[in-house]
């Protein structure tokens, strides 16, 4: 059985890349649903249809556990895919702000997303729950998820639009920037850059692949024995950008199921 990871695009393959190192013995089907993309930009209602429907068709390979690796549609649809499954399913948010909890020193800690994330104020929630005397700045980065799904991350463009976006957020004393967006870490060097060194960048990745292995271990689900696994992707647009930033990002040979 394997795990399903769904994402509006290339972003999930951020958390994919990190259950790929930390559970090298677990099989992944990923949804990338490319065609549809950004979900920043929709309503929560819209997001959580397209969540649905997403899950409804990855509920077919008989997975074991649900990751949503987006954030837009963890903020907007993870209370309903659980009650509408009846097997795990986690979001990218809880653990992008426990990571964040765990790395600051000085508990200012700033928070980058989607509009949808931003506005939703799901960050806040899950940070000040840990935490309720964190100080939190947060700000939307609409430009960022299309650029990478465009597959410019190491570009000069990319590099200006980052610069611009990050204005604000730079003048404020924060000692970690949690990248709220599962696409976001494709821009991780060029984030680096305008913040400087002094601000950790926390991208929830890490921290869901984690969590996937906690949930599996309690379940007495995690995968046995030596075989390798075959992973899935799939994505509902453009494959061949698909494939190329996969391939990129994953460093191996990626099989596009059609
Ligand atoms: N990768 C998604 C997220 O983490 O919010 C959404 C990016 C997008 O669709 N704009």
């Amino acid at each position: 059985q394997a795990i399903a990871i769904l994402d509006s695009g290339v972003g999930g393959l951020t958390v994919a890349k990190e259950v790929m190192r930390q559970l090298p013995r677990e099989k992944i089907i990923y949804f990338g649903d490319t065609a549809r993309s950004p979900y920043g930009p929709r309503s929560p209602e819209e997001v959580t249809l397209f969540t649905e429907q997403i899950v409804d068709y990855l509920i077919q390979f008989n997975p074991k556990m649900i990751v949503i690796a987006c954030n837009t549609a963890t903020a907007a649809a993870l209370e309903h895919i659980k009650k509408k499954v009846s097997i795990p399913v986690i979001g990218v948010i809880h653990p992008g702000a426990r990571a964040a909890i765990s790395a600051t020193k000085t508990g200012r800690v700033g928070v980058i997303g989607t509009v949808g994330t931003i506005n939703s104020g799901a960050y806040i929630t899950a940070l000040k729950e840990l935490n309720p005397v964190i100080d939190v700045e947060s700000e939307a980065c609409p430009d960022f998820a299309p650029l990478v799904e465009k597959g410019q991350f190491e570009t000069p463009e990319a590099q200006l639009v980052v610069e611009h976006s990050l204005q604000e957020m730079k003048q404020h004393p924060i000692d970690c920037l949690i990248l709220g967006c599962t696409h976001y870490p494709f821009l991780k060097r060029s984030i680096q850059a305008v913040m400087g060194p002094k601000v950790k960048l926390i991208s929830s990745a890490d921290e869901t692949a984690r969590e996937i292995s906690t949930v599996l271990y309690q379940k007495g689900q995690l995968a046995r024995g030596n075989e390798i696994p075959i992973h899935q992707f799939f994505c509902s647009g453009d494959s061949e950008m698909f494939n190329k930033i996969a391939r990129q990002w994953l460093g191996e040979q990626i099989e596009l199921t059609p």
